[in-house]
């Protein structure tokens, strides 16, 4: 009996100390590290701006009172009055109607009129009737959007058709920096700037002074987000009808770029994948035909904005819809009633995933079953889990690369829209994807990036979804998957009979 004992006080002793028993323990619970990044990666304010998805321009000034789209500068600001104007209603009824979380401002349009009272020239609404020239829309604006949790931002026109020192670069830049400076340090936090490459044919010529301007937007607004032709953040996509690359890359060769250089909208609109910087697009659009209100333009109808948004945020993009306030001072409507039903589309569209409780498999999971990077981490809702297949792998013949599999599907769920995410944190890679439902190839693209949303023509079901990836920059990292039913594809298929 006191031998067993023996044995046994020895025997435990001896598996401790030869570190078998309680190292092995914690051993399993150690997690398979996560794959290196695939350079380069955005940055946090990147990575945040690009979550947002849809974002809202507001193109206000002195346009708005002319029924013109580019003012020439001699307007008086006499006609500048607004009278009803309230930016709680742009935020409550257009920016929050249509799921935006961040709005921008025209505060200076090209023909120079300030929306807020500027010290360096008096062609502002301090020269108008409206409040007695006591009042400022970019701080009503910015106090309404913080007020409701909506994050705000500027445009900022360098093409001044009014200010005399126009023309000449020192003065002209210095006047500029001083007016940036006012906005970025009046207002509180501003997320994003706009820089526009536009100006005129005959504008009078002007060197502007970027890496000045954008090094001190950096200095007064640490976490922001600098939009221009070339970034540094944030790219024009190359065209104004919200219509990104079916390739759409975020990365790109900044050097390659020139603000306001109309060669490179082809290179803007697809990206590069051999980019060594990370400045992805931004899908800018007008919900009118016009960037100003117009009295006589309407919103574009709801299969139009679908469209924008599938080809816009569906292919890696974020949506930046201009919505124009009115004379008045209010957005009209009309485009608050076309942006509620664009958000209601959305939601009834994404709403429901009937991927949800079906199982995932995939070609390989680093780490195996508990390392952390399941196949079933594309079905939990949060962009932050992925999954990562082994490294290695390459499986080959007729279906080499990597792929996964959503089975266990319910056959009578029709879908006709198949969303697919990568863990851009970690890098852009894919290349080249296709489609499969019960085997039969219903969808293949190149990028897919934050978001790649694939719109078929005609619903699909079956018991299993396969997402095979033929080409990428390194093992492809998928955050998730979704299957969604649009009914309004069958809508305006049924309205075209
Ligand atoms: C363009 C401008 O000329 C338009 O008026 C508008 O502001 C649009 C967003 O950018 O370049």
């Amino acid at each position: 009996m006191r031998s067993s004992w023996l044995r046994l006080i020895l025997l435990l002793h001896f598996l401790l100390l030869d570190g078998q028993i309680l190292p092995s323990q914690s051993k399993a619970a150690t997690p398979t590290p996560p794959p290196l990044p695939a350079l380069p990666v955005p940055s946090a304010a990147q990575l945040r701006w690009q979550r947002r998805e849809v974002i809202m321009f507001f193109h206000f000034g002195m346009n708005t009172f002319t029924d013109s789209e580019w003012g020439t500068g001699r307007e008086s600001p006499a006609i500048f009055d607004p009278a009803g104007l309230d930016a709680a209603q742009w935020i409550d009824d257009a920016a929050a109607a249509a799921g935006a979380s961040l709005v921008i401002l025209t505060a200076k349009h090209h023909d120079g009129f300030c929306l807020w009272p500027s010290r360096y020239t008096d062609h502002s609404v301090a020269r108008s009737p409206w409040r007695n020239g006591r009042g400022d829309v970019v701080r009503e604006l910015a106090d309404a959007a913080r007020d409701r949790g909506v994050d705000f931002g500027v445009y900022l026109s360098p093409w001044d058709r009014h200010e005399r020192t126009y023309g000449r670069d020192v003065e002209y830049n210095e006047f500029y920096m001083a007016q940036l400076r006012e906005l970025l340090t009046r207002y509180g936090t501003v997320s994003e700037i706009w820089f526009d490459g536009a100006k005129g044919k005959n504008a009078t010529n002007m060197t502007y002074y970027f890496e000045d301007w954008f090094e001190t937007v950096k200095q007064l607004q640490g976490s922001i987000n600098i939009f221009s032709d070339a970034g540094p953040d944030v790219r024009w996509v190359g065209d104004e009808s919200g219509f990104a690359g079916s390739t759409c890359w975020s990365t790109i060769n900044r050097t390659m770029l020139r603000i306001g250089d109309a060669g490179i909208v082809n290179y803007l609109n697809t990206g590069d994948p051999r980019g060594t910087d990370w400045v992805p697009p931004e899908c800018d659009v007008s919900i009118r035909p016009g960037w100003f209100w117009h009295k006589n333009e309407t919103a574009k109808p709801l299969s139009q904005l679908l469209d924008i948004y599938y080809k816009a945020v569906g292919r890696n993009c974020v949506l930046l819809l201009n919505v124009p306030p009115n004379s008045t001072g209010l957005i009209s409507k009309g485009d608050t009633v076309r942006l509620r039903e664009f958000r209601s589309a959305i939601e009834t569209i994404f709403g429901t995933d009937f991927a949800k409780g079906s199982k995932a498999k995939a070609s390989s999971q680093r780490g195996g079953d508990g390392g952390g990077f399941a196949a079933s981490n594309v079905l939990d809702g949060d962009d932050d889990t992925f999954w990562a297949p082994k490294a290695e792998e390459v499986s080959r013949g007729e279906r080499q690369g990597y792929w996964i599999e959503l089975s266990e599907l319910n056959p009578w769920s029709r879908f006709n829209v198949i969303r697919i995410q990568e863990a851009i944190a970690m890098g852009q890679r894919i290349r080249l994807h296709f489609v499969f439902v019960d085997g039969a190839a219903v969808a293949n693209g190149t990028t897919v990036g934050h978001k790649r949303l694939h719109r078929l023509e005609t619903a699909a079901c079956g018991r299993t979804v396969r997402i095979w990836i033929a080409e990428s920059r390194g093992p492809p990292l998928l955050s998730e998957v979704g299957l969604h039913f649009d009914p309004f594809v069958e809508q305006s298929k049924n309205r075209a009979k």
